[in-house]
């Protein structure tokens, strides 16, 4: 839930805007007029519902949600939905994108101060960025300069619906010892011999940031840490939703979906996370209006595709042991199903275990609470990535993790640096228990 603001820290942030809009882009004007209703009391069927009808965001998820995201053009219905259904509410927040706008101006001033020492350009970028979020292109500048690296080997497998390409970086386990530099190759290499393979997905929601920047600093972390999971091959794919991203960056901060121009509609984007076959249809939107809209088909986007086919390669070549798909918010690891209809999922015990191991090493880092749960019982969602990885590619693990924070997307970057050790701990543990496994299936 987004806190309220008082009258002069609005004063104070629009007098610093004018200071410092001539050096950003304004990625809030899409939000002019969005409303935050906070509802009070809590009907889990009456908003899932108004979400699978395409009217609103909803802003709480780390159970039934009570703040509502409200556009100038649903709030009519969405008003008279909610006084059908008896439920009361207050808005919280009258104009979400001045609302922004003043948090984060009040941020940039403080960086800006701070003189930041971090830098990250097309020549010298040999680090991702921990004081600060990356743009898609200074992603593309640490990727590229990492691609010399002589275990790791950067590729593109395949282009987002506006052409950017789909990143995956493979690293390899493999006793560490120096191999030959990859070139930055259309596909990417496999090994004759199958090995156990780990495969993580940051990015597919745009805007929450925070997943992009940890992925980026666990590949980091794996490539020039050879004590990580020996023995394990690492496919990372830290920008599953390029041209969301950029958007969150340009236009709309909480833009969650791909950019698919959906025909016949005044709404853009596909929900990437409802665009997978397995129980597709079942707990996402219809509507092309929808923040969890499946689009027209299991897979109709080409994002999905491309980590479709990337996953079925390096699941026919290896043992794709561990699938985890890196969200925000809520400090939660969820396991499969999503889907109302399909549980217990196999290995529903030992998912359990490791997943206690993950969130009580990754506790006990920076003194935050991380819970472990079935995806269904937060709330029903199918066609994910998580859910197919378990369905349909047998995956042995297949998680969803949701990071910091609570209550928000727009994670201050600061917290950066102590998401990313917290994370980091847990995997180290996970992918040492993983290693040691005996039978892989
Ligand atoms: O809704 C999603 O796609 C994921 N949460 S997020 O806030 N990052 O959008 C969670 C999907 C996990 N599955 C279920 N809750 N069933
Ligand atoms: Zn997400």
């Amino acid at each position: 839930m987004l806190p309220q603001m008082s009258s002069w820290q609005q004063y104070v942030g629009v007098f610093l805007l004018a200071v410092v809009t001539s050096v950003a882009s304004d990625n809030y004007k899409e939000l002019t007029g969005n409303q935050v209703w906070k509802l009070n009391q809590e009907d889990e069927a009456t908003v899932q519902q108004l979400v699978v009808d395409g009217l609103v965001d909803p802003l709480d998820h780390s159970g039934p949600s009570t703040s509502l995201r409200v556009t100038p053009e649903t709030a009519g219905l969405v008003k008279e939905v909610l006084d059908q259904a008896g439920i009361t509410y207050q808005v919280i927040v009258q104009d979400l994108a001045r609302y922004l706008r003043v948090n984060d101006v009040i941020q940039r001033s403080q960086v800006r101060k701070e003189l930041r020492a971090q830098t990250c350009t097309s020549s010298s970028c040999t680090a991702p960025l921990t004081d600060n979020y990356m743009t898609f292109d200074q992603m593309e500048y640490y990727l590229a300069q990492l691609n010399s690296h002589p275990r790791v080997s950067v590729s593109s497998i395949g282009k987002s619906i506006e052409g950017r390409d789909i990143w995956i970086v493979h690293i390899n386990r493999s006793g560490c010892e120096g191999q030959e530099p990859i070139g930055m190759t259309p596909r990417f290499a496999y090994s004759a011999m199958k090995r156990r393979t780990v495969w993580l997905e940051g990015g597919i929601h745009a805007r929450e940031w925070i997943s992009p920047a940890v992925t980026l600093q666990i590949i980091h972390n794996i490539t020039h840490d050879c004590s990580m999971g020996r023995g394990l091959e690492v496919y990372v794919v830290p920008m599953a939703n390029p041209d969301g991203y950029v958007h969150t960056w340009t236009n709309n901060r909480l833009w969650r979906k791909n950019r698919r121009n959906n025909p016949d509609s005044s709404c853009d984007g596909v929900d990437l996370n409802r665009n997978w076959d397995f129980d597709y249809g079942v707990g996402a939107s219809p509507h092309p209006c929808g923040e969890t809209y499946r689009g027209t088909s299991a897979f109709s986007e080409p994002e999905t595709q491309a980590l479709r086919e990337a996953m079925l390669q390096v699941n026919s070549t290896g043992t794709l042991q561990m699938v985890m798909a890196v969200h925000s918010y809520g400090q939660l690891l969820l396991y499969p199903y999503g889907g109302p209809a399909s549980n217990p999922a196999p290995y529903k015990e030992k998912m359990e275990n490791l997943g206690k191991l993950f969130v009580n090493t990754v506790n006990k880092v920076h003194d935050k609470t991380y819970k472990i749960m079935n995806a269904n019982e937060l709330y029903p969602a199918s066609g994910t990535s998580q859910d197919w990885a378990k369905g349909i590619l047998k995956a042995k693990y297949a998680y969803t993790l949701e990071l910091r924070s609570k209550k928000t997307f727009v994670l201050k970057p600061d917290e950066i640096l102590p998401t990313g050790q917290e994370v980091l701990e847990g995997l180290k543990m996970v992918f040492l228990a993983l290693a040691r496994e005996k039978n892989t299936q």
